[in-house]
């Protein structure tokens, strides 16, 4: 599968402090960490990879993915060769004033939020090899496009994506990022949503993983809980695995609710709490599936 899995583990999301352990090439980074795509430079062979990487994803989006992310596919169609950034931003500012910034890979959070806060979303210009087609360590254009930029449409997704930028922003400055940050796990990159009755798939993360994307919402393994804010702040997530835990929405303005509050109060109340391990069930959530722990117990037999 391939697994988004960030160098760092829980608790810290800190970005790597050294561009070394990157990599992207970061020497040509401007302040803000943007770059040139320089389009041109892809190879045909890299272009193969894409094609290859979209067609097998493609074809379980219908089944799998929330409608706004087959909306963006059907509308954008960047099936044939790795995306010009430039060419969707005008699409993209057109459509929710975003804009896509090209970086050379993971960015401090910092940095991070405040693209987010500015209707810029960083994407990673570099592709993965096609020894890494299922397993890949940090993001490439093909998780930060084909996983996120779909859902830059949705008008409010793409309102609360600027709103978590400005409270990582406010994070940074009370230090709770790493709470901050298990939000974005749980929903932008792992999150879930029921439309119709049917349980699917939004998530970055997911969406740009093979195996995942059929495992969140088939496999009896993991649990399926309703999406709530403090509960996911509080919750321990795995980096290199599947998740144990997908958190559900019923639609995207309850992400935008949930953080349009003053924060401060949950912080308190999550900093005192021990955390939740990935898999745990608890007595006030509303679960939609409680799961087997299967796959858990399969990967432990080893
Ligand atoms: N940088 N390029 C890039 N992409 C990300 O998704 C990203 C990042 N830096 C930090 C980060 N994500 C997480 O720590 C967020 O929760 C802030
Ligand atoms: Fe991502």
């Amino acid at each position: 599968m391939s697994r988004i899995a960030k160098k760092s583990s829980e608790p810290s999301f800190t970005v790597a402090t050294t561009s070394h352990e990157l990599r992207g090439d970061y020497s040509k980074a401007a302040a803000d960490f943007t770059i040139q795509q320089d389009w041109s430079k892809y190879t045909e062979a890299e272009h193969a990879l894409w094609r290859k990487l979209y067609q097998r994803q493609a074809a379980l989006m219908p089944r799998y993915a929330a409608e706004r992310v087959q909306q963006s596919l059907d509308h954008l169609d960047f099936s044939g060769a790795i995306p010009n950034l430039e060419a969707v931003s005008r699409k993209l500012q057109a459509a929710t004033s975003w804009r896509l910034v090209a970086v050379p890979g993971f960015i401090p959070d910092a940095a991070f939020f405040a693209h987010l806060a500015q209707r810029q979303f960083p994407v990673t210009i570099w592709l993965r090899t096609p020894e890494e087609i299922d397993y890949l360590v940090e993001p490439d254009i093909f998780h930060d496009f084909f996983g996120h930029v779909p859902l830059l449409f949705d008008p409010t997704f793409a309102d609360f994506l600027q709103l978590y930028g400005v409270k990582g922003q406010e994070a940074e400055r009370l230090g709770m990022t790493q709470y901050l940050a298990r939000m974005y796990w749980y929903t932008v990159e792992f999150g879930l949503i029921r439309e119709g009755g049917k349980i699917k798939a939004y998530g970055a993360g997911i969406l740009s993983s093979f195996a995942e994307t059929s495992f969140c919402v088939d496999d009896p393994s993991p649990n399926r809980i309703a999406f709530e804010l403090e509960r996911v702040m509080n919750t321990l997530y795995r980096i290199d695995d599947f998740q144990e835990t997908y958190f559900v929405l019923e639609s995207y303005s309850e992400l935008f609710a949930a953080l349009q509050r003053d924060l401060r109060p949950i912080y308190d109340r999550v900093k005192a709490l021990p955390d939740h391990a990935p898999d745990a069930v608890l007595c006030d959530d509303c679960v939609y599936w409680r799961g087997t722990g299967a796959w858990k117990k399969r990967k432990r037999a080893g």
